[in-house]
């Protein structure tokens, strides 16, 4: 992942990320999801979610979130 994504997807995940925990929990996507469409830069947040959480906990970490961007 090149330098500009990586600071892209930052961004979008302190955007996510409301309670600034440094997990993405489904609240705050689901939260996210609805002033988006439903959709995470243009992928369904169900998928997103499968996509990104690598380890099933169903949170996403900033590794993770940059992982669903690779
Ligand atoms: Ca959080
Ligand atoms: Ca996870």
């Amino acid at each position: 992942m090149g330098k500009m994504a990586e600071a892209e997807a930052e961004a979008v995940f302190a955007e996510i990320d409301a309670d600034g925990s440094g997990e993405i929990q489904l609240r705050e996507l689901r939260d996210y999801g609805k002033a988006n469409g439903g959709t995470v830069d243009g992928v369904k947040l169900a998928d997103f979610v499968r996509e990104a959480d690598t380890n099933g906990d169903r949170r996403i970490t900033l590794t993770e979130f940059k992982s669903g961007f690779a």
